[in-house]
């Protein structure tokens, strides 16, 4: 096997995407220092191959104009900034933060790690513990947009919220996937870059079948099951109730390792499929069959995403979708719903956050998931006066001005804060706002160790790339940045356990290393001689190593975290959560419609758009069905106004059959205004403007924000109303 290269030398580098979790291998080649190409790494043991236009784009921000390339400190009003040096940005960034912390306490301060984080190595972990190493920090991320309620369900449920459960897809034979378009997003929380073939051949076996309001990209693949926005729990609590009362569950499963079944299956009992059809808008006849395919296939598992998670109901919903697994029998099964080994977390380690309900939000008073901070809650956080009150916030890899509920109200908040420091490549909707700017390194000139995703890998493998490149301008890493600042405050490094006389604070990778090696895989320095170390990885496995064959779907019941090792599928929150379904009014017909979102193959999320290439074809439209355009007489292209009590936009419609019936469907993440002149540029609207981040909006139990299935108005422009005709052409 070739031997890695040093950083920066002429031809050919093997290293890994670190932008979904797909993390797919790459191939980059370097000549006199720059890359100057970037190609599928065939040889990569997981991915073979495999990548997508994000990956060879990130060389694009890498070498882009608008790219921040050294500390920028604010001068005047939002986006008013001038390049300072690091001595001069840390000076004052520590002066300015200890006066904080000496004066109001650690509770004062706040770290915002965004999505990115979660890619590199420890990053999530270690900007947290910088927060918490001040003191009572609130830590805020992507979580509350994204992947919490599945967090919370996964609590309640089997005792962990860091145990994630997902989908064997090496064996599966019938999956449903709800609220999930791998075609474009590459399959969430999942490490399987070739989750395309793998799907292929699920529905060759047998079926995958994708609920969704929109005919998605992967619904067109394969069989799609049309569903209203924000209704998926009538769904699944009447698939559960056919599965009861056809005496089709897992009967032995749930007598030996589960409690509160029978709790669960009486609660259901009103929830039949004819009743569902009509909240759901999927025929009842069409909810049994699922159900029998579910349960009746030889192997199947159930999986939910994003669409899941921010409805108004989103718990409940991730609550049924890990119950449907385990009613079935499919839970700890190869070919079913599983979890995996982490390569640096000790498995056997007692749980390190609080259980649920054991801390609660400042604002809204909601309990924290894994100990962060609902992010719709930061504006508030902020301006409301009291104890706590935040007063210093880093934004680390995040845009939340764009990613989370009325980003306008949450930009006007960060204007009152008394530091706000950004690390971030591009001056964005949030960064323009801060006091400094500290420029980051791009993937390509950073080392990493795969680790927090590919726990979730049904063909598990690590990977270790050294840095491509040298860091471009004067750009750090995330760890240094806040390393230095601890220093400079006369505190410990994150990592003095680690520490040598020589060398008090250890660099990250040194720390990690020393994870890995006591982890699963690990050499036990010297006890396992068969396992890895960060050195080993790097010697002969410059393309990743494959670490076991297959996950261990039956010691997926060893990780139950419950007291009694047994699942728990009744819980105070299923009984309330479902008496609130229950109570609910169906949807009115009247002129509402329901707002739901999308994502594009060339964009992640609210960044990327200043890359010419990724953004060509990449237009945002209200997608907006025949008859609901027709009804409001608008246009194929008109520009429509869309609005809610928050606020109202302009954007333009595009019709389609593709959406439900009473919905309509925008991407998050567009609308730009900062220094990526490109994306600033381009058309298109901040859509999470017109979700509220008033804290009684957002789901109670979890603190999820509201962003799929708002209620919306949506009217023609003056000028903009249809014509007949025209209306005709592009009806089905
Ligand atoms: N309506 C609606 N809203 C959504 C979603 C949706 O589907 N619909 N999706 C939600 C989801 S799932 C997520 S994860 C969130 C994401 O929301 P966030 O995590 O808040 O932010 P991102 O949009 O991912 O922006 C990431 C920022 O980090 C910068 N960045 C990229 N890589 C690095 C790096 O290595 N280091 C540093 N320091 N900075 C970096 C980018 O320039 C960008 O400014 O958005 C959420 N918001
Ligand atoms: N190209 C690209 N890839 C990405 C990203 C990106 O922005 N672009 N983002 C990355 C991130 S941060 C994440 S979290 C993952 C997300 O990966 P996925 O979870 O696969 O996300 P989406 O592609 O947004 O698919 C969510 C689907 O939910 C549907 N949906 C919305 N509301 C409902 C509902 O009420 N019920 C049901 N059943 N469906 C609903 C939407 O129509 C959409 O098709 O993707 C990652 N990969
Ligand atoms: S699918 Fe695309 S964005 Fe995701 S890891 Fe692979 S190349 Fe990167
Ligand atoms: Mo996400």
């Amino acid at each position: 096997m070739a031997q890695a290269l040093a950083t920066g030398a002429d031809g050919s580098h093997f290293t890994y995407c670190r932008l979904c979790e797909a993390q797919c291998g790459l191939v980059a080649q370097v000549k006199e220092g720059r890359i100057v190409k970037v190609g599928p790494d065939r040889a990569h043991p997981v991915s073979e191959g495999h990548l997508c236009v994000k990956g060879p784009g990130m060389v694009s921000i890498t070498y882009d104009p608008d790219r921040v390339l050294t500390p920028l400190k604010r001068t005047g009003a939002p986006g008013e900034f001038v390049p300072v040096g690091w001595d001069e940005a840390l000076t004052d960034i520590t002066a300015r933060l200890k006066t904080i912390v000496d004066r109001d306490g650690g509770g004062a301060v706040g770290v915002y790690a965004g999505n990115p984080a979660s890619f590199a190595t420890l990053h999530y972990g270690y900007a947290s513990a910088f927060g918490r190493a001040l003191g009572p920090a609130k830590i805020f991320n992507a979580l509350h947009v994204d992947t919490g309620a599945k967090n919370l369900a996964q609590e309640l449920l089997f005792g962990s919220p860091v145990h994630w459960t997902f989908p064997d897809l090496e064996e599966c034979d019938f999956l449903i996937l709800l609220g999930a378009n791998p075609m474009v997003s590459h399959m969430s929380i999942i490490s399987e870059p070739r989750a395309l073939h793998k799907l292929q051949a699920i529905h060759e076996r047998g079926g995958v079948v994708v609920v969704d309001p929109r005919r998605t990209e992967t619904a067109r693949r394969f069989e799609h099951v049309a569903v209203r926005p924000d209704s998926d729990a009538w769904l699944l609590a009447a698939m559960l109730n056919h599965i009861f009362a056809q005496g089709l569950e897992a009967r032995d499963v749930l007598d030996g390792r589960t409690v509160g079944w029978t709790q669960l299956r009486d609660a259901l009992r009103p929830i039949t499929p004819e009743i569902a059809a009509c909240r759901c808008g999927v025929a009842a006849d069409a909810i049994r069959d699922l159900a029998e395919r579910f349960v009746r296939a030889r192997t199947s598992a159930c999986y939910g995403r994003v669409g899941t998670n921010r409805g108004r109901y989103s718990t409940l919903t991730n609550i049924l979708i890990e119950s449907l697994n385990v009613v079935a029998g499919r839970f700890g099964v190869a070919g079913g719903w599983v979890t995996g080994l982490s390569p640096i977390a000790n498995p056997d380690a007692p749980p390190a956050f609080p259980a649920y309900g054991a801390q609660r939000s400042r604002i809204g008073n909601f309990p924290l998931i894994l100990s962060y901070t609902p992010g719709g809650t930061l504006a508030d956080e902020i301006t409301t006066p009291g104890e706590g009150q935040m007063k210093a916030l880093f934004v680390d890899s995040g845009n939340p001005v764009h990613s989370y509920p009325e980003g306008d109200k949450t930009a006007a908040a960060l204007e009152q804060l008394e530091l706000l420091v950004s690390i971030d490549f591009y001056m964005t909707e949030t960064s323009r706002h801060a006091d400094y700017i500290l420029p980051a390194m791009t993937f390509y000139e950073r080392e990493d160790l795969t680790d927090l995703w590919v726990t979730n890998a049904t063909r598990p493998w690590v990977q270790y790339t050294p840095p491509v490149i040298e860091p471009q301008g004067e750009a750090r890493l995330e760890y240094d940045i806040y390393d230095e600042i601890l220093e400079r405050m006369g505190r410990p490094s994150l990592f003095a356990a680690l520490g040598t006389e020589e060398r008090p604070r250890p660099g990250l990778m040194q720390a990690v290393d020393a994870m890995f090696r006591m982890g699963a895989y690990g050499d036990k320095f010297g006890r396992n001689p068969e396992g890895l170390s960060v050195a080993r990885l790097r010697e002969e496995f410059p393309h990743g190593a494959r670490v076991a064959e297959r996950v261990d779907a039956a010691a997926s019941w060893s990780r139950v975290r419950t007291e009694d090792g047994r699942a728990r599928l009744w819980h105070d929150v299923t009984d309330a959560e479902l008496q609130r379904l229950l109570a609910e009014a169906a949807q009115d017909d009247s002129d509402a419609l329901y707002l739901f979102g999308r994502r594009k193959l060339g964009s992640l999320n609210s960044w990327m758009h200043n890359v010419e290439r990724l953004v060509r074809s990449d237009r945002p439209t209200l997608l907006m069905h025949p008859d609901d355009a027709r009804d409001r007489r608008i246009a194929d292209g008109a520009r429509v106004r869309i609005a809610t009590p928050v606020a109202t936009l302009e954007v333009e419609a595009e019709i389609s059959d593709d959406v439900v019936r009473g919905s309509v469907n925008y991407p998050h993440g567009w609308g730009h205004q900062g220094g990526w002149r490109r994306a600033t540029g381009l058309p298109g609207a901040n859509i999470n403007l017109l979700a509220s981040a008033r804290p009684e909006d957002f789901e109670q139990v979890s603190g999820m924000a509201h962003l799929d299935g708002i209620k919306v108005t949506v009217a023609p422009l003056e000028g903009e109303g249809a014509a007949p005709s025209v209306m005709a052409a592009h009806a089905p």
